[in-house]
């Protein structure tokens, strides 16, 4: 395979998540890191290594010697580096979510359909789990019949005390959702792609718990975890939801429910769901994700375990160490990244990765659920 040079924008929680994925691949060479604050950013590229630090992401795409420009900033800049990568004639590999807006999104879905030889991918990374595509394969496989139910759950404690504050809590950087958005997007692109069947509307209930946070003076990551004495930080009215439950119907008329939350103690990163079929029935934890349950009525329920053994064809090369080693969150981020920069590198013009499309879908399902919460109706995903 030919050495492809990266670089990555944003040095925040997921930047480095990105930088170690790529690197573990062997093929891959992050040439530059990018952040607007030239010392932070001088900092992580020391740290980690990255041989060019830029403090404006034009930069980046000002360098012949990247092709492919990985987008962590923070959500209020995704749509405009987006569309300046794509028009730079780099590939794009965008955290969500995609845009903040399902304005925003369309035109960039547009954009790469402009731009066909250019690679336009959005992090979606649960999909990647080994078990998470045995389960797609089992639906493939007509394993789990006919679909009726999904549901399910994604739990966070990340900003569970009125002294958490990030600025995904700001709708100016963040856009109208939190919790939703960041999250919940995860949980129905992740449902969506292992059924197959798209979320065709929605009936939402947000809540903001804590009406008014304590703001530190000073810039704070996710999962940061600090607490504050009171000269650090000033108050700030919240308008963003930290919890919804969410209702929702899917495009085959089956039924399906998720809530989300980043203010329950001691839930870290508790992204579970159940797919209920006419044959049996699956589940999986992302906190325990190398087990899989299948569930049946007339005869003993089943634990898949993650071995290249026991998977699924389609899934045995997401795995990479045998049963009973563990693995997680980074290897999945792995396989993503495997999987867009062998399209990149020409290996696999197929390859299985989640699009601009994809990014925009499920915008749209997050602004139906905005708009139901504001009209108390149900409401259709206007894609
Ligand atoms: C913060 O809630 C966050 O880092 C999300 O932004 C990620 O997408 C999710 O994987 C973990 O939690």
């Amino acid at each position: 395979m030919r050495t492809v040079k990266a670089a990555v924008i944003g040095t925040g929680f997921i930047g480095p998540v990105h930088v170690e994925a790529l690197r573990r691949l062997g093929f891959v060479e992050v040439a530059a890191l990018a952040d607007i604050d030239r010392e932070k950013v001088e900092q992580k590229a020391a740290a980690l290594g990255v041989p060019k630090a830029y403090d404006d992401y034009r930069r980046v795409l000002d360098d012949p010697e990247i092709e492919v420009v990985h987008n962590c900033s923070p959500n209020h800049l995704h749509a405009e580096i987006n569309r300046a990568i794509l028009e730079a004639g780099k590939h794009c590999v965008s955290e969500k979510p995609l845009g903040r807006t399902t304005e925003e999104t369309r035109g960039l879905v547009a954009l790469a359909k402009e731009k066909p030889d250019l690679v336009n991918a959005v992090c979606f990374n649960y999909r990647y789990y080994p078990l998470c595509q045995h389960a797609k394969a089992m639906r493939e496989a007509g394993e789990l019949g006919e679909i009726y139910a999904i549901h399910g759950r994604y739990l966070q404690d990340w900003l569970f005390l009125d002294t958490d504050y990030s600025w995904r809590l700001d709708p100016e950087l963040s856009g109208a959702s939190c919790a939703v958005a960041d999250i919940g997007s995860h949980f129905c692109d992740l449902v969506q792609y292992i059924s197959g069947l798209a979320i065709t509307e929605v009936l939402g209930d947000l809540a903001t718990i804590h009406k008014v946070r304590k703001r530190p003076r000073g810039n704070v990551e996710a999962f940061a975890g600090k607490l504050l004495k009171p000269e650090d930080y000033e108050e700030v009215p919240i308008t963003v939801e930290d919890y919804a439950n969410v209702l929702f119907g899917l495009d085959n008329g089956a039924r399906g429910m998720f809530n989300v939350s980043q203010v329950s103690a001691g839930r870290k990163n508790y992204h579970c769901f159940e797919i209920d079929g006419s044959k049996c029935a699956i589940a999986w934890n992302q906190e325990e994700p190398n087990e899989l349950w299948v569930g049946h009525r007339e005869r003993a329920n089943e634990i898949v375990a993650r071995d290249p053994s026991l998977l699924k064809e389609a899934a045995r090369p997401y795995a990479h160490y045998p049963g009973g080693h563990p693995e997680g969150y980074p290897d999945g981020s792995k396989n993503l990244m495997l999987n867009i920069y062998r399209k990149v590198a020409g290996e696999d013009p197929s390859a299985d990765y989640p699009t601009f499309e994809d990014g925009h879908r499920v915008m749209a399902v997050v602004e139906a659920i905005l708009e139901s919460h504001r009209s108390r109706q149900w409401t259709k995903v206007a894609y």
